[in-house]
């Protein structure tokens, strides 16, 4: 597998209690390279573009919400295998699910503010980094 890159969002319910540091040393500890990162509060329509894939689902308009609620710190992460190997650092959406000393498992306080965002496929991984960075602030 050659290096990949993913997408990642700190999300407000972490960046609150102030884990941004712990979060990013969960990730470099896992191999994986934060090759770009900014701190953003997201507009609401950024929010809801960013998850339209979402749009039709009962907690759309509460994760919107939720993602408008605080700042957010959003990365790219670059790594061998970096999508899958970002999803398992993260665990289970919902933190009931997820395995001891994942992201989601130590940190997360629900299954809506649970703490992190990772890309779950190569195209969306493109979209979402797209979406948020130019190619110029990507530095592999
Ligand atoms: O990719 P991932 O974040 O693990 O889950 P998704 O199924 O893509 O849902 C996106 C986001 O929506 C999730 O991180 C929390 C929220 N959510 C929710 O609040 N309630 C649900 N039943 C499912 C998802
Ligand atoms: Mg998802």
């Amino acid at each position: 597998m050659a290096l990949q890159r993913t997408f990642s969002i700190i999300k407000p319910d972490a960046t609150k209690r102030n884990l941004t540091g712990k979060i990013n040393a969960m990730i470099e500890d896992a191999g994986l390279r934060i090759i770009a990162q900014k701190r953003i509060h997201m507009t609401k329509a950024q929010a809801e573009t960013f998850y339209g894939v979402h749009r039709e689902r009962p907690f759309f308009n509460d994760l919107v919400s939720f993602m408008i609620s605080g700042p957010v710190v959003v990365q790219v992460l670059e790594g061998e295998d970096a999508i899958a190997k970002y999803r398992t650092v993260m665990g289970a959406t919902n933190p009931a699910n997820a395995d001891e000393g994942t992201i989601r498992k130590v940190f997360a306080e629900s299954i809506e503010a649970n703490s992190v965002h990772g890309s779950d496929a190569p195209e969306t991984a493109a979209e979402e980094i797209a979406f948020f960075f130019s190619g110029l602030e990507l530095v592999g």
